[in-house]
């Protein structure tokens, strides 16, 4: 509020709730601006900040109490335990922000309010604002600019204060507990979904509320596909499997991918290749540091990647022609690093107002997470290379005199990662 100014006003509401079949909903998960600034965690709920008013600076919406539907569907706050728990100066049901929200915009400057998420309140604001528009002289002056939260609140939500550090860390103890249980379950004759369900049952086991977002267990070519999800094949022994998995506490997520051998020993070329990857990302972790950027640390990796893909066999030539032409992103075609905060790919804006890569700060959080991905049908790769898909994923701090890389304890080291899949 300090930052927005007293002639401004912010609006965030809850996502509706999403149907995933017939009257079945899928579980609701808050958005993360209003999280961040009250903790209110239910539906059909949304904050308006006015840094101007005398009194209510900080109002919630909410649902009201209701005895019957509470029986059905759960507890509710309601306007009065919406103001005595979650630090706002008001409450109202929610089916008052529309009648309340005239006033409320009345003469300020700035509404900050994030356009393009929400079609429903977007096409009401913008309605509501033509409406002060021919009625100003009754109404009031509508807002002359609406702003982009990521301006003031996602400039916040990007550097990590102690408490946030605390829950990352916590969700962090809890994604180590589950990568080593996996190593250790990845038999051959296993399912990938075994594995799936051991991650996410360890992280509910020690009190997650879940994954941060969809748990990846690729064996085998599965783990050249990014984003794979199906997590349906059977483990086939001296194949890799990569899992990318992060649990969720207290509303922030980790984000750590590691890949290991089923049955607990590399294969010759899945060490060579392995160790590229390890190179690469020891390297990126090294050099993060205040005053570097995100881009700094991707161009560097793709070098080291580069002359890995030349060692293997992958590419010929030299790393600068590689590198030109693009050719190494048939192997390595994702970014090396996002911000990792409440959201797995976190607020805050990436480049700044000239449009450069922003130099890293104290207190932002980063992924590194350099990969080489050998499509099956390749026939440019070595036969023995053909469907290898690595990953290593850290979650990495940047403090003032460098960094400290959160899941550091997570096994990484080739000879480390046999040790715990047989241990
Ligand atoms: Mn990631």
């Amino acid at each position: 509020m300090d930052g927005m100014g007293p002639r401004s006003v912010a609006l965030f509401r809850a996502p509706s709730e999403k149907t995933r079949n017939g009257d079945v909903t899928f579980p609701f998960r808050q958005s993360s601006d209003i999280l961040y600034l009250t903790g209110f965690a239910e539906p059909e709920s949304a904050l308006v900040l006015c840094p101007g008013a005398a009194k209510e600076r900080a109002i919630l919406f909410v649902r009201p109490r209701d005895p019957e539907r509470e029986t059905w569907e759960g507890r509710r706050a309601g306007p009065d335990g919406a103001c005595r728990d979650f630090g706002v100066d008001a409450a109202y049901p929610i089916q008052e922000l529309s009648t309340r929200l005239p006033t409320l915009l009345a003469g300020v400057d700035d509404l900050h309010y994030s356009l393009g998420l929400d079609a429903e309140l977007d096409a009401q604001v913008a309605s509501l604002i033509a409406r002060m528009r021919l009625a100003e002289r009754r109404m009031g002056s509508p807002p002359k600019r609406v702003v982009d939260p990521r301006c003031i609140l996602h400039e916040l939500r990007l550097r990590k204060s102690p408490e946030e550090l605390e829950h990352l860390a916590r969700a962090v103890a809890i994604t180590h507990e589950a990568h080593v249980a996996a190593m250790r379950a990845a038999k051959p004759g296993a399912w990938e979904y075994e594995l799936e369900a051991l991650v996410n049952y360890t992280f509910r086991r020690h009190g997650a509320s879940g994954p941060g977002y969809d748990t990846i267990v690729g064996s085998g070519d599965n783990a050249t596909i990014l984003h794979y999800t199906e997590n349906d094949a059977l483990l086939a022994a001296g194949t890799l499997v990569l899992i990318d998995a992060g649990a969720e506490f207290q509303s922030y997520t980790a984000d750590v991918t590691r890949t290991f051998p089923c049955g607990g020993r590399f294969t010759p070329p899945q060490r060579r290749c392995y160790e590229i990857v390890l190179r690469a990302q020891e390297e990126a972790i090294r050099m993060t540091r205040p005053g570097v950027t995100i881009d700094d640390i991707h161009e560097r990796t793709i070098e080291i990647l580069v002359e890995g893909m030349l060692e293997l066999g992958l590419l010929q030539g030299t790393v600068k022609e590689r590198i030109a032409d693009g050719s190494y992103r048939k192997y390595y075609m994702h970014r090396t690093s996002h911000w990792l905060g409440m959201d797995v790919h976190d607020a805050g804006a990436y480049l700044t107002d000239v449009g450069r890569a922003r130099p890293l700060e104290e207190g932002m959080v980063i992924t590194i997470e350099p990969g080489l991905y050998i499509p099956r049908d390749d026939s440019a790769a070595p036969d023995d290379m053909r469907g290898i898909g690595i990953r290593i994923e850290d979650d990495v701090l940047v403090t003032d005199d460098g960094h400290r890389n959160l899941t550091a304890s997570i096994p990484k080291k080739p000879d480390d990662i046999e040790a715990t899949c047989r241990g």
